[in-house]
């Protein structure tokens, strides 16, 4: 049985298809808890919905001393054991203590065709860019934000008329494709993070990740 738990910060969706397409439908795995560093996230509520242990470490509070939320944040994940755990909108940076101590066993997925648009502000940077595709990347976590090994990318179409809402909402219906297959071969031991570089049935994989070359 593969442990795993999500941190969140917002909405949850991609939270919900883990719910729906692993946890419920894996007996290999479980989500063993949901973490959120804002009180008021509604993925808090689906975690609850699924009677899933739903836990906010406050960041607010925190927010002066990151060394010392992130150790809070570490203690309260090592009561789970987890095996895997996945970033799903968590939207604080997390310190290199923290991405040490989970190296390997961290993903994250980014609304953006890594390495293109690290940080925050994705989609508008794309617009002002006029930038014609787009997309999201799955990625292993290292201390440099956003640049860990991709796993897994889909592209998105950007059309001349787009806000930066239509294309949120254009990348995560592919986000909802995507992140539950990367956690189940994820729990299927098929991937790995070995120097830097992220693996797949032993396979190296290229700076798409798993993709097929255009
Ligand atoms: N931490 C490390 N060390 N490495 C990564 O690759 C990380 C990470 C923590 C979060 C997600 C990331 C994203 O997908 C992620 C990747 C938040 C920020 C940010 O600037 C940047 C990237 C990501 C998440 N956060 C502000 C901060 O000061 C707060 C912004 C806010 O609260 O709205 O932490 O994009
Ligand atoms: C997702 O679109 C994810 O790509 C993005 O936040 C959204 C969370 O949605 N992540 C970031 O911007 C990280 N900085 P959700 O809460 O509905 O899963």
């Amino acid at each position: 049985m593969k442990r795993i738990v999500v941190m969140i910060s917002g909405s949850g969706s991609n939270l919900q298809t883990i719910i729906d397409q692993v946890h419920r439908s894996q007996d290999a795995a479980q989500i063993v808890c949901v973490i959120s560093n804002k009180p008021d996230a509604y993925g808090l509520e689906r975690a609850k919905d699924a009677d899933i242990p739903n836990i906010c470490v406050d960041s607010l509070a925190a927010a002066t001393d990151r060394a010392a939320y992130d150790k809070q944040l570490i203690a309260t994940i090592e009561e789970y054991q987890p095996d895997l755990i996945v970033l799903a909108g968590f939207m604080r940076i997390l310190s290199d203590e923290f991405v040490n101590q989970y190296l390997g066993r961290l993903i994250n997925i980014h609304p953006s065709l890594l390495p293109k648009y690290k940080g925050l502000n994705t989609h508008q940077r794309a617009i002002d860019n006029g930038d014609t595709e787009h997309g999201v990347s799955v990625h292993f976590v290292t201390p440099e934000l956003d640049g860990g090994p991709v796993i897994l990318q889909a592209k998105v179409p950007i059309f001349p008329e787009d806000s930066a809402d239509d294309i949120a909402q254009r990348v995560q219906v592919q986000e909802h494709q995507i992140y539950p297959l990367v956690v189940r071969w994820f729990i299927q031991n098929r991937l790995i993070m070995n120097d830097g570089r992220a693996y797949m049935d032993q396979q190296v994989l290229g700076n798409n990740g798993f993709a097929h070359e255009e």
